[in-house]
């Protein structure tokens, strides 16, 4: 039986709805303005989908004597069907509402307040009313739903598009089988600090179960799986808990230092009607501003850094926004000191958590990390979790050591909001640096009141002091610049292609374009060859390094730079792409333009380096070693497979000279805002 209580007293609909209940108790000026315009935005679709209902009840009332006003139609409406494989036993005849909105409508609305242009969700019956409800009641716009093939794959959109955009993307699964299959994207959005937002569905409530299938995608506790590695979780038990838990999950996700979060939508409230008794309010999101370490720590750090002979900046996570490049920028010149952003003593370099400073800035030491920091008497660590790393030196042999990567003499700072979001279980917090400052603080916020304390202490003999030190340190990075070209010319004509030649066979189509690199290291070649100045052309790694991040992260970014008209570059490891290959399909379902070139290796390589390094040890040989790690016999025809789902795609590639060609026809249909796929057969490493 429909139960009785129709949504927003009565069935008037837009008269009697929601604005008009608050109105009339007085809350109205609560609501965000955002609300209204998702009314008004929806009201035709609504309108639309109620009128839907009344003509299918109307149907129903005929028959059956027009009882109950259109509470049971004798034949289902299109597509009624029972829940997830499991054979129903209800009666044939489907019960209509006929009237007002159910619970999911109002959860839309709070979504819509909350500005998300998009939702990515693989289907699932534990959120089919607010799915239903983004359709229909939303319009299926703002947010619209992003079909996925994977729930991984749906985070792992939404941390690219996050890294691109700023702005989280949520994603809908089922709280149990879905969330198990998010789970290692969510932690790589935790380690990677990106605010991913999580709407599980769940039924609390076991007499509302179906027996069967919803008892197996029923839990106690939905957000627990995660629990360790989100920065906050709810289960709301009402719809005004649902709507003020919405608004305080993205608040806290976006607030420094930024996490995942997780929202439990249960069925039952997504799915019974608005109470015409109750009055809901879409709670106010007030955007947090972020933590900045304390004034006398700053000002102690500027006389420092001022006082410093080799200052230099060692910056992962700092740039939230396109103003951390700028303000980072503004600082290192400021003091002509200089800056390193990279991942720390992996060789080569290879790309930094974020996209902090320009490659070819004259003060970027990324080129010749080991040596800066080694010379450097006063280092600062921006946002880094592995500032150990970054200045000790770790040798893997037989027995394991580090010594000091450092002077003796130098002064070790950092300046994080990362200890204040540690959790206990999972060590990606890094080994304990033992520093002789801990700022506590966003780092990009905390810039401006760095540089203004630094500029407060500046003398003209200082000045003169770092125009010397700016010199010798432009010099030093050219220098080693040019060694990299020299290196990249190596074995330039070989076939597999080299990754230096295939990033510079990249870089000459791109380079004139309005381009991002949306994933994809190849060896560290882009961050040495190519020409990074926009905080949006490199967006990082992918935190956790669960692998099965690089494709669906760059697809979400791809969604993010679309309406920007930028040219997405995504260059895709083979190993990566075979996790969950059907985000390629979301790709050309949703027409998100994006041009992957396959970094085709044809093995798990950094695995198959383990084993050769352990089969080395052992004194074996390292003939072997593929076994386990090769993607090869047979090889997988990856533009077979880009074609198969709606892409256009060419390949295998061998012959370095025909790459060039390949890529001006592909980023042709890039520009034409499809998906594309150049699959090049390329050296290991
Ligand atoms: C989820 C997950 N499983 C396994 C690993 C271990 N792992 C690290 S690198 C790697 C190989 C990745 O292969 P590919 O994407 O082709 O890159 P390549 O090493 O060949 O450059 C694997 C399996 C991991 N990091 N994450
Ligand atoms: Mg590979």
């Amino acid at each position: 039986m429909a139960r009785e209580g129709i949504l927003y007293q009565g069935a008037a609909g837009r008269d009697t709805c929601l604005p008009d209940l608050l109105a009339a108790s007085g809350l109205a000026r609560l609501l965000w303005g955002a609300y209204d315009a998702a009314m008004s935005q929806s009201d035709e679709v609504s309108k639309g989908r109620r009128s839907f209902l009344l003509q299918a009840a109307a149907t129903g009332a005929a028959a059956a004597a027009a009882t109950a006003a259109a509470a049971q139609a004798p034949t289902p409406p299109q597509g009624a069907a029972s829940p997830d494989a499991s054979p129903s036993a209800s009666p044939s005849v489907s019960e209509v509402r006929s009237e007002g909105r159910p619970g999911s409508d109002y959860m839309v609305d709070v979504l819509k307040s909350l500005g998300f242009e998009y939702i990515c969700a693989n289907p699932g019956s534990s959120f089919r009313g607010l799915h239903e409800s983004i359709i229909n009641y939303g319009g299926n716009s703002r947010p619209e739903l992003i079909t996925c093939m994977h729930e991984e794959s749906s985070v792992a959109m939404a941390h690219g598009y996050f890294k691109a955009e700023g702005t989280p993307l949520p994603v809908m699964a089922h709280g149990t089988v879905g969330i198990q299959h998010a789970s290692m994207a969510v932690y790589n959005a935790w380690c990677d600090r990106v605010p991913v937002y999580l709407i599980l569905g769940n039924t609390l409530d076991a007499t509302m179960r179906q027996p069967g299938v919803e008892w197996v995608h029923s839990v106690q506790d939905a957000a627990a799986l995660v629990r360790d590695f989100t920065k906050w979780d709810d289960s709301p038990v009402s719809l005004q808990h649902f709507g003020e838990s919405a608004v305080r999950a993205y608040k806290m996700a976006m607030t420094p230092p930024s996490g995942p979060v997780v929202i439990v939508a249960d069925t039952e409230l997504q799915e019974q009607p608005i109470h015409s008794d109750r009055t809901l309010v879409i709670p106010k999101l007030t955007p947090p501003s972020p933590p900045q370490a304390e004034s006398g720590a700053v000002t102690e750090l500027a006389r420092l850094l001022v006082e410093a002979e080799q200052p230099l900046f060692i910056a992962d996570r700092l740039a939230r926004t396109p103003a951390g490049l700028e303000r980072l920028v503004e600082l290192a010149e400021l003091l002509q000191a200089g800056v390193v952003s990279t991942i720390p003593n992996l060789m080569p370099p290879v790309g930094a958590g974020r996209m902090n400073f320009p490659t070819r800035h004259p003060l970027n030491q990324t080129y010749r990390s080991n040596a800066a920091i080694a010379a450097a008497d006063v280092i600062v660590g921006l946002e880094i979790s592995n500032f150990f790393g970054a200045t000790n030196i770790f040798i893997d042999q037989v027995e394991r050591t580090t010594r000091p990567a450092i002077r003796p003499d130098a002064k070790l700072i950092t300046l994080n909001s990362t200890d204040l979001i540690q959790k206990a279980n999972y060590q990606d917090f890094q080994r304990y640096a033992a520093v002789n400052m801990a700022l506590t603080g966003d780092g990009e916020a905390t810039l401006p009141s760095l540089i203004e304390a630094v500029r407060r202490l500046l003398t003209d003999q200082r000045k003169s002091t770092f125009e010397r030190r700016g010199k010798a340190l432009a010099e030093a990075s050219a220098a080693a610049r040019e060694r990299f070209r020299g290196d990249a010319a190596l074995a330039w004509d070989a076939s597999p292609i080299t990754t230096a030649r295939l990033a510079a066979e990249i870089w000459e189509q791109i380079r004139k374009e309005d381009w991002s690199l949306v994933s994809g290291g190849l060896s560290g070649w882009p961050v040495r060859l190519w020409d990074f100045t926009k905080h949006y052309q490199h967006l990082g790694v992918s935190g956790g390094s669960g692998i099965g991040y690089g494709a669906p992260a760059a697809i979400g970014a791809a969604l993010a730079n679309r309406k920007h008209g930028r040219l997405s570059v995504n260059i895709q490891n083979d190993g990566d792409l075979m996790y969950a290959p059907g985000v390629l399909w979301t790709a050309a379902h949703h027409r998100i333009p994006v041009l992957t070139i396959m970094n085709n290796n044809r093995a798990y390589h950094e695995e198959m380096m383990h084993i050769q390094r352990m089969s080395n040890r052992r004194n074996r040989g390292v003939d072997r070693a593929h076994i386990g790690n090769e993607i090869d016999n047979p090889g997988i025809d990856y533009a077979k497979l880009a074609q198969s789902m709606g892409w256009y795609a060419e390949g295998p590639i061998s012959n370095p000279r025909d790459i060039g060609p390949a890529l001006k026809r592909a980023i042709a249909v890039v520009k034409r805002g499809e998906p594309a796929m150049v699959d090049v057969m390329v050296q290991p490493r």
